[in-house]
């Protein structure tokens, strides 16, 4: 069994639960796909979203001239630095990093981005990395609040104003194909930078937005979407972002969804080219997992491994691979999927502790992502102390992140027939003792320890 810290994937031989409790009623069918209860069966859009629904997992990229200052500029803090108001309209200055960093404007348009040389940039590396840790889908910033576009656009202030000498979408989407992994662009409507938007009009203030002159600005938008959607063949996925200012309006969500769709009819849209959760095909909680995940939705958690999206050189709160495998988990016994952010460092690198993280949610995949890809949510109303359920047609997965202290976990009745179960990982298909007890069945789990990754039992009825 490979060393990847004790994950075990239990398959139980067991014998068919000859009786079933007095009354039991068979749990619904366990024989839907992920999303199948969203949608009817005759609704494009559950054509449109199997892939994604199935894939569970992807990979979320922020990646720029945004990754040059981190947190100090030419040796100055400027970490929650509130100009005065006199200061602000005298120096504007510049979000590096959203509200972390302001630097001076001029520091960054005539520094910053005219010095980007990514040249350790490695898409295919990168796409290796997301497609061995087991994503299926990688989304890349291409525009972000800032305004730069990360490809050579039609306006200009984009990545030809830089030392990098090539298109880095170009390349992203290139090597994305070469492995097969599904392409998502992300897109701020959000933008400090365009003249017609908030632009020079104001200092920026996270996370205010203004767009001063619509009539000029959407259809700069609507441009750049379409040299996106255009120019790079078949895109999987459009993430958008910075929906919460208050000049983007429904109509202008509403005009470019048309848009969009016209272009590429296939294309999976997430709710924030929208203002509510259920706009667009698919709603995104960020940096949490929804207790009850999001009844009758298709929704997606996207999370950052340490505590920022673009590379902060600073920002060293890693969370393990443990915690990251079980947010994966959760994310789909909930029924959703889970976008596990990387910030690659200015020259176009991951960083070193994300490698690590991924590698090992690579290993624990390798052996388990059958419980996660196709997987739907528990069918169990309620959710248990020692982990998380998932369900794949006729199968059960149990999760086990913390083996109770008596060894065993319990599972309600849910009046099946259990016909085979056993690891996944041990070619003698060894099985683990249970027992119907209190009206469901109690399963012993192996030896545990804490700072193990989770363990699997499967249970095929
Ligand atoms: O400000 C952005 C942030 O940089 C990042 O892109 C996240 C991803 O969901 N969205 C905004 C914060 O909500």
């Amino acid at each position: 069994m490979r060393e990847i810290g004790a994950v075990i994937v239990y398959m139980i031989s067991l014998v068919s639960l000859a009786t079933r409790s007095q009354g039991a009623e068979p749990v619904s069918d366990l024989g839907y796909a992920p999303g199948d209860n969203l949608v009817h069966v005759d609704d494009p859009k559950r054509a449109r979203m199997k892939w994604w629904a199935d894939a569970r997992f992807g990979m979320f990229i922020h990646w720029g001239p945004d990754a040059v200052p981190s947190l100090q500029w030419k040796g100055v803090y400027w970490n929650g630095h509130v100009p005065q108001l006199g200061e602000r309209h005298q120096i504007p200055l510049y979000p590096a990093h959203e509200s972390i960093l302001n630097i001076p404007r001029t520091d960054w348009e005539d520094d910053v981005i005219v010095n980007f040389n990514p040249t350790a940039y490695d898409p295919e590396a990168w796409v290796k990395m997301a497609k061995e840790a087991g994503m299926k889908y990688v989304v890349l910033t291409t525009k972000h609040h800032n305004g730069f576009l990360m490809w050579p656009g039609l306006a200009g202030y984009d990545i030809r104003e830089t030392q990098f000498g090539g298109d880095p979408v170009a390349m992203f989407v290139e090597a994305c194909r070469k492995h097969g992994m599904k392409i998502g662009f992300y897109y701020s409507q959000l933008d400090w930078h365009d003249p017609d938007a908030m632009g020079n009009h104001v200092a920026r203030t996270f996370p205010d937005g203004w767009i001063v002159n619509p009539e000029k600005f959407i259809p700069r938008v609507k441009s750049q979407i379409k040299d996106l959607l255009t120019r790079y063949g078949k895109i999987d996925l459009l993430w958008f972002d910075g929906q919460w200012i208050d000049d983007w309006t429904m109509d202008m969500a509403n005009d470019l969804e048309a848009f969009i769709r016209n272009l590429q009819p296939h294309i999976i849209i997430n709710n924030r080219i929208g203002k509510s959760e259920v706009d667009g095909d698919y709603f995104t909680p960020e940096q949490t997992i929804p207790a009850t995940g999001v009844p009758d939705a298709y929704w997606e958690t996207c999370m950052t491994m340490n505590d920022t999206w673009f590379y902060v050189k600073q920002d060293n709160n890693w969370k393990t691979a443990k915690v990251l495998i079980q947010q994966l988990v959760d994310a789909a016994s909930k029924g959703g999927n889970y976008l596990l952010n990387v910030g690659p460092d200015p020259l176009g690198r991951f960083p070193a502790a994300s490698i690590a993280r991924l590698d090992t949610i690579g290993k624990w995949m390798s052996i388990n992502s059958e419980s996660i890809y196709g997987a739907a949510a528990s069918p169990f109303p309620q959710s248990f102390d020692w982990g998380r359920v998932t369900k794949k047609g006729s199968i059960l997965y149990l999760h086990v992140f913390t083996r109770p202290i008596d060894g065993n976990v319990w599972l309600p009745d849910i009046g099946y027939t259990i016909k085979h179960v056993h690891a996944l990982s041990d070619r003698k298909k060894r099985g683990l003792a249970y027992t119907r007890v209190d009206n469901g069945i109690r399963i012993e789990v192996p030896d545990h320890p804490e700072t193990h990754l989770p363990i699997v039992i499967k249970i095929t009825s």
